[in-house]
């Protein structure tokens, strides 16, 4: 038996390859461990606009999937990803709860770059009752945290540091937001608030506007580098030098989308 880690992914299926559990099955393979998925939804693109439609997986399927994998594989440690609906994050809930000392990612997507649909406050309950009081660690976007924490928009460090607090309340044990490249001028910066300590951790900020799959990738890298033992000091340590890198090679796809690139994951 081979001794690489075997990590999960709940998540949704991003047609065009760079987001989703697309994005973190590329990214575990590029940090040594060993990918599997539960697909929660297919989410495909327009090629005249880019509109996405998303068509949820059913839930006897999803239920065969996670089957599979708990009961015939197990892992050593979980991310998750898009859940779309209230029932499949209820779900999700219950295959974590029960896993003891296994690092437990949640991702709080909550809506794809660019798309302006209409939010789902009702999910974004469920996520906090169902998902965060068994997690290790969450990792929203300013967005996304904004919305967990129930707080204005968020556009300080301060105000940052409070939607911190009120996320953690809920129960996860370490929040990461992510300030992406609009929080600050010159840098990208990123808080973690592990209920006693914020650690502000700032990087070069890459322009480009070929960002898409930054959230997932990112995620996914702190849940390999956990699943293989490090803290979540570390894993953001390294994740955030080569989510930097991956956005300083990302590139031009198609008309629409450019994703990030993760070879640059296999470097540290
Ligand atoms: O980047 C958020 C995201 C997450 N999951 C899936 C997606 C997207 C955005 O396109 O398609 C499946």
């Amino acid at each position: 038996m081979s001794n690489l880690k075997k990590v999960v992914t709940i998540a949704g299926s991003d047609t065009s390859g760079g987001a989703g559990i697309q994005a973190d099955l590329k990214t575990f393979q590029e940090r040594g461990v060993y990918g599997m998925n539960i697909i929660t939804v297919l989410v495909t693109m327009d090629p005249k606009d880019w509109s996405h439609k998303v068509f949820p997986v059913d839930m006897n399927t999803i239920k065969e999937q996670a089957n599979t994998v708990f009961n015939a594989i197990g892992v050593d440690a979980v991310k998750t990803g898009m859940l779309p609906t209230v029932e499949i994050i209820n779900y999700a809930g219950e295959l974590i709860k029960d896993l003891k000392n296994t690092p437990i990612v949640i991702d709080p997507v909550m809506v794809c770059k660019g798309v302006k649909e209409a939010l789902f406050p009702e999910n974004t309950i469920a996520m906090r009752k169902a998902l965060l009081p068994n997690a290790t660690l969450t990792t929203p976007n300013l967005f996304e945290a904004a919305q967990l924490a129930d707080v204005e928009p968020i556009t300080n460090l301060d105000d940052l540091k409070e939607a911190a607090k009120k996320i953690y309340d809920f129960g996860v044990k370490n929040v990461v937001i992510k300030g992406g490249k609009s929080f600050s001028k010159n840098s990208a910066i990123d808080v973690l608030y592990d209920g006693s300590n914020f650690d502000v951790i700032e990087t070069e900020k890459i322009d480009t506007p070929y960002t898409h799959g930054a959230g997932c990738s990112f995620a996914a890298c702190m849940t390999a580098e956990l699943a293989k033992g490090a803290t979540v000091k570390e894993a953001l340590e390294t994740t955030k030098t080569l989510i930097t890198e991956a956005l300083r090679q990302s590139f031009k796809l198609g008309e629409f989308v450019g994703p990030l690139n993760h070879k640059a994951f296999a470097l540290k």
